[in-house]
């Protein structure tokens, strides 16, 4: 079966907080990823085993880390000093795109800063001039999870409106520095990570504000995210003149459970809330009237003004781009299985993989179709993926033919979809290389194409090995084969 597309771009994602290591070298700070610990998981599957302790009271101990633990983001793959190898490797598998972030502790370390860390703007010249020397194009995510810590001691995170304009200096610094490198740009990754997790995606905690409900913590940290990203988009289309500013969002597609009307109610509401809610805000500029009824619902009254929702109007991405792992059930009766960023519904008709990841190709294929429907926006897959606790053998490679059947199967969900008539113009896999894990923080957890020589406590070599899945991905980009 051949799959050769005009003008689709092929790549690999990965994210700075998870893969470059040196994480206080060169003046950066810390972000909340380097802030979590590795602790073993009794079970991989089970939903809710990940994502200990993201109070500030939590967290706050590992700065001085008194206690000794394993702190996985702070080493990732060592890419810092390992880029030339690895973005060799990548030009090798004839990548046609990297997507790669820029971590803002580099930048503007505390982010207040008047003018931008030397340092960090020389490793992201150097890192971006080398993978356009190699012929790649870029997508640069400016925030991977990974606002400075500082901004959460002195400004309480993302709640502070005053953190938006830093974003924006942020945010205007890259694109005047590395305007003319960058192919597309994502101001955010999975936006809605602020609406799930606010503590990780905008470093906002409730201990800071007393009496203040779960709610509108989330949804106001959101909010604000939202307005920056308008914000950077209206910006972009000013210095940049092009049409290449994305939004990010951790798709959790899922399926009602059966076909009782009740379960089929719980399921619209429950994709209005978690898949259409971000994509509307990106892409429609407005809250749905669904959010607005809930928000009724749970008082929240979002801090805003005209100004805000002008900009947000105004603004929208001129693509929509998403993570697809794994689908779920919804319905009164379902039981629970593992997934990215939260918990969701077994289904009986799926495999999954040893987290619980839910394996579902044709969903990709029924999300695309949807979105492009319900948006008509060109769509860009920036992760997708198998995690997969490889084993390297004595031939220093690893026979991951399941990640080959994975990305077989998924591809040609794609195929499927662009015959159905949906417009996507690229895709990067997530982890192309190995690096740690974002929700689990272990090394063991790998997608890449190339494995990464440490354990989960950074034990060993930190040296790159071929996978099976590299050469097949290889005669992939050459031949078009599936
Ligand atoms: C997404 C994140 C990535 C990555 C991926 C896989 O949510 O954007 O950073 O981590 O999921 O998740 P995990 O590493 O937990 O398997």
């Amino acid at each position: 079966m051949k799959f050769i597309k005009k003008d689709f771009l092929w790549g690999g994602a990965t994210a700075a907080y998870q893969f470059e290591g040196e994480f206080d070298k060169d003046g950066k700070s810390m972000n909340m990823g380097e802030m979590i610990p590795y602790i073993k998981l009794e079970d991989r599957a089970s939903p809710g085993s990940k994502r200990k302790g993201f109070a500030r009271a939590f967290v706050e101990p590992a700065i001085e880390n008194k206690e000794g633990l394993h702190y996985p983001k702070r080493f990732g793959s060592n890419h810092y000093n390992r880029y030339k190898e690895d973005i060799d490797l990548l030009a090798e598998a004839k990548l046609d795109i990297y997507r790669m972030s820029i971590s803002w502790g580099r930048i503007y370390p505390n982010g207040d800063e008047s003018t931008p860390n030397p340092k960090g703007l020389e490793f992201y010249r150097n890192l971006l001039t080398y993978c356009k020397q190699k012929g790649l194009k870029i997508m640069v995510t400016m925030h991977h999870f990974d606002t400075p810590y500082p901004i959460g001691v002195k400004y309480g995170g993302w709640m502070n409106k005053q953190v938006i304009e830093m974003f924006i200096k942020y945010a205007k610094t890259l694109m005047t520095e590395f305007g003319d490198l960058v192919d597309y740009w994502l101001p955010f990754n999975e936006i809605n990570i602020s609406a799930l997790v606010p503590m990780m995606g905008g470093v906002a905690f409730l201990e800071d504000h007393p009496g203040m409900s779960y709610d509108q913590l989330r949804f106001q940290t959101l909010h604000n995210q939202m307005v920056a990203q308008a914000k950077v988009v209206q910006l972009g289309h000013e210095m940049l003149n092009k049409k290449i500013f994305g939004s990010m969002i951790a798709n959790m597609t899922a399926y009602p459970i059966d076909c009782n009307p009740i379960n089929i109610i719980e399921w619209q509401k429950h994709q209005e809330l978690n898949r259409y809610f971000y994509y509307d805000m990106a892409a429609i500029g407005e809250y749905p009237t669904y959010m607005l009824k809930l928000f009724e619902k749970l008082n929240v009254k979002i801090d805003t003004n005209p100004e805000e929702m002008n900009i947000l109007k105004n603004n929208t991405v001129d693509f929509l781009s998403f993570s697809y792992y794994m689908s779920g059930t919804v319905g009164k009766t379902v039981e629970n299985t593992s997934g990215n960023l939260s918990a969701t519904g077994k289904n009986p008709f799926l495999k999954a993989t040893e987290w619980g990841w839910q394996i579902d190709p044709q969903g990709l294929r029924y999300t695309l179709n949807d979105l492009w429907d319900r948006y008509h926006l060109p769509l860009f897959i920036s992760e997708n993926g198998m995690g997969y606790d490889d084993k390297l053998n004595d031939q220093k490679t690893v026979e991951d033919d399941y990640r080959i059947d994975y990305l077989k199967q998924h591809f040609l969900a794609i195929k499927e979809a662009i015959e159905d008539g949906v417009n996507i113009f690229g895709y990067t896999m997530w982890g192309v290389i190995d690096l740690v894990s974002g929700g689990t923080n272990e090394m063991s957890k790998r997608y890449g194409l190339v494995y990464v020589d440490y354990d989960d406590f950074h034990n060993g070599t930190g040296n790159r090995f071929k996978k099976k899945s590299f050469d097949w991905f290889k005669h992939f980009m050459e031949s078009g084969e599936l």
